[in-house]
């Protein structure tokens, strides 16, 4: 995209959303896998980091009621909003390192509190739409889509200043491994939704093509939360909730090649890098690959 922008690091080192411990460790290990060095050898200036003040200390099991540790989650999201909501101010590029996917609950309200129409671009093996009656797991992670949308309790305006987002603004990639509540929420709002078997079909080339087709236009920022579960488990193992058949390499490189290209991305959240599980970096050193194709590096 060449941004323009400088970039404001977000770290939330939050992993309650989840159904094991390590994902609070992913900022940390994002970093450790060299993202900073990353970022400046392609040109990209860091305007500054922030870190959530998040139960960082407290991973785990346990939890009450339908949705565990949601009283966390809320004020993880509220925090995360203000920090997000802050950055865009400031006019700068919000990049989220994550913890657990519960994170873009409140990249979300941050941002849908400045840009009116935002568009969401959601990398995934799963659709991230449960609501707390259909949640097979009790786990925020799964939930985000469905905060977001309004379609469950909690809901992103329940967070200051956040608007929800707008189903036909919303693409979700790489998905397959949908829950029955979450399908019938896809197909009853009609989300665009490219299973991996679209990708298989389509190509990545025209799956992108399509996609920015559908949150190019009418909005006026575009949020790309990338779940590095989306990639084959053989590529980046390190994840909580890993499901065959994802993304190869290339695929997912390719992709954020293409949405740099198309110069419509304003904020990206890096989610789910499993500090215990990635025993070797390896998936927080494609985390930061990632976000350097998406923010402009090219090949040559
Ligand atoms: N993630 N659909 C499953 C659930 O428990 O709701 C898995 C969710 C995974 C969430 O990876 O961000
Ligand atoms: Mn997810
Ligand atoms: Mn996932
Ligand atoms: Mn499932």
């Amino acid at each position: 995209m060449d941004i323009d922008k400088k970039v404001q690091l977000i770290k939330v080192p939050f992993g309650l959303g989840g159904g094991r411990a390590g994902t609070e460790l992913g900022p940390e290990s994002v970093i450790k896998a060299g993202l900073l060095n990353q970022l400046k050898s392609i040109g990209v200036e860091l305007a500054g980091d922030s870190e959530v003040d998040c139960y960082k200390h407290f991973s785990g099991i346990g939890g009450e009621g339908k949705v565990k540790h949601l009283a966390e989650v809320q004020e993880m999201s509220r925090q995360v909003s203000e920090h997000v909501s802050q950055a865009v101010s400031s006019n700068c590029f919000p990049l989220v390192l994550g913890g657990d996917h519960s994170v873009a609950i409140g990249s979300l309200a941050g941002l849908t509190a400045h840009y009116r129409n935002l568009g969401v671009i959601w990398f995934d093996a799963h659709s991230d739409m449960n609501t707390e009656e259909t949640t097979p797991s009790g786990n925020a992670h799964g939930m985000p889509l469905a905060v977001a949308l309004g379609k469950a309790e909690y809901k992103l305006t329940d967070i200051p200043g956040a608007t929800l987002i707008n189903k036909d603004k919303l693409v979700i990639i790489g998905a397959r491994d949908i829950d029955p509540g979450e399908r019938e929420l896809i197909r009853s709002e009609g989300i665009a939704c490219f299973t991996m078997h679209d990708i298989d079909k389509l190509g990545m080339k025209t799956v992108v093509e399509q996609a920015i087709a559908i949150v190019g236009e009418g909005t006026d920022g575009v949020h790309l939360s990338f779940d590095l579960d989306s990639l084959d488990p053989l590529v980046a193992g390190g994840v909580g909730t890993p499901v065959p058949g994802g993304l190869s390499y290339r695929e997912a490189h390719f992709a954020m090649e293409l949405f740099a290209e198309s110069g419509k991305i304003t904020s990206m959240d890096i989610v789910e890098v499993n500090g215990v599980l990635d025993y070797d970096r390896r998936t927080a050193r494609h985390a930061v690959e990632l976000a350097a194709s998406l923010l402009g590096k090219r090949i040559l």
